[in-house]
């Protein structure tokens, strides 16, 4: 179904509340539910473009914040657009910048326009209004474009809670506008309301009200235990038109994303497969596994000699203990590639449990791997 001109969303099999489907961009199909690799700076950390496409990531996320500080959107649009420029050809999605300049810059000034910051680079003062932001990642030529949001961190008051879900609001409808008609990419509106139901309802169906082609879930995993996080997608879920895709931003642990799954979640982004593996923690579907530890300096078992990932299967944990202790940059690309290769993996799985109906089995395997924790 065409969810904006030439952007079409399908949902094609469903068990439970959770769903599997495809969303067709100008760029390319994204397969759902989907994990997008974090390439914040116009590269995902360590990673080859190529290598993260044979992955099966079918889209990466790149930052409004980091690139119109540097190099600038004028000049990568100069320089033919973030796929000319970092040689991915597959969709990008890209965030709108609110959230990077809450958790980044330094001094900063909202008001009911946009918001003023000091860039944590050089200390330079730069504005973004969600009419900048949208114009910035028209530049960057982002396939889907998020609206500028505010978020705030957990815990908060309703008062502040309230103020910056209203805001949001605004900011959505201004964005929407100012997005226009570009073919073959679409805008996402943003749920916030902090941890109250009440105001993640009538955030999201304010959303709703505006039709916009597909939404997110921002505002969780700022500082909440999970099974509120939880609670408030169970809240938002029946407010969000099913016809479109759903996407939790900044989410999560792979226990996170099969319980968001579960609850009719299509799209997700996290750093913590890449900055994990720059810091010696790699996944596997035994769990989480901790290469500076002792224990794996004579350990001449690979991480998982059947994973699909060559640096999960060719290099003994011994030598991966010792790239991360000596701080080489070999093993910050071997523990990124084996922990996007569980990721993506793990995506793939979802997919196929989900099409099968087998959903329940799978999410119980995983979180059996998953609650043994370092092994
Ligand atoms: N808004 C935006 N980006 C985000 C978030 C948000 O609330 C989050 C919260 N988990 C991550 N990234 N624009």
């Amino acid at each position: 179904m065409t969810i904006s001109p030439g952007v079409s969303f399908s949902v094609h099999a469903q068990d439970g509340t959770a769903r599997t489907g495809a969303l067709e961009l100008g760029r390319g199909v994204v397969r759902t539910p989907a994990f997008m690799p974090v390439g914040t700076a116009g590269t995902v950390k360590a990673m080859y473009v190529d290598q993260v496409r044979d992955l099966g990531a079918d889209i990466i996320l790149g930052n409004t914040y980091h690139l119109m500080l540097r190099p600038g959107a004028e000049r990568v649009a100069a320089l033919g657009g973030l796929h000319a420029f970092s040689r991915w050809q597959g969709p990008i999605l890209t965030d709108s910048g609110g959230f990077q300049v809450m958790s980044l810059s330094g001094l900063r000034k909202l008001d009911r326009d946009g918001v003023t910051f000091r860039s944590h680079i050089d200390g330079s003062s730069h504005r973004l209004t969600p009419e900048r932001s949208v114009e910035i990642q028209t530049l960057l030529d982002s396939d889907i474009i998020m609206q500028l949001d505010e978020c705030v961190r957990l815990p908060s008051t309703r008062v502040d809670i309230e103020r910056a879900m209203r805001l949001s609001l605004d900011w959505a409808e201004r964005s929407k506008r100012a997005f226009g008609s570009q073919p073959g990419k679409a805008i996402f509106g943003i749920v916030q309301g902090g941890d109250v139901p009440d105001l993640r309802i009538a955030s999201a169906s304010g959303l709703a009200d505006m039709d916009f082609p597909g939404y997110a879930i921002g505002g969780l995993a700022v500082g909440e235990p999970q099974d509120v996080m939880l609670r408030m997608i169970e809240t938002v879920e029946p407010f969000l038109p099913k016809a479109r895709p759903r996407y939790l931003m900044g989410v999560g642990t792979p226990d996170d994303i099969v319980e968001s799954v579960a609850r009719g979640i299509d799209m997700f982004d996290c750093v913590m497969p890449t900055r994990a593996g720059r810091h010696g923690l790699a996944f596997s579907r035994f769990g989480k596994i901790n290469l500076k530890n002792a224990r794996h300096a004579q350990d001449h078992r690979p991480l998982d000699e059947a994973s699909s990932c060559p640096a999960a299967r060719d290099y003994s944990r011994a030598y991966l203990h010792h790239l991360t202790r000596a701080n080489e940059i070999l093993g910050m690309m071997l523990l990124t590639w084996v922990n996007l290769a569980y990721y993506q993996d793990l995506m793939a799985g979802l997919r196929a449990a989900i099409a099968a109906g087998r959903f329940a089995d799978f999410r119980a395997e995983t979180r059996e791997a998953w609650a043994k924790g370092d092994i």
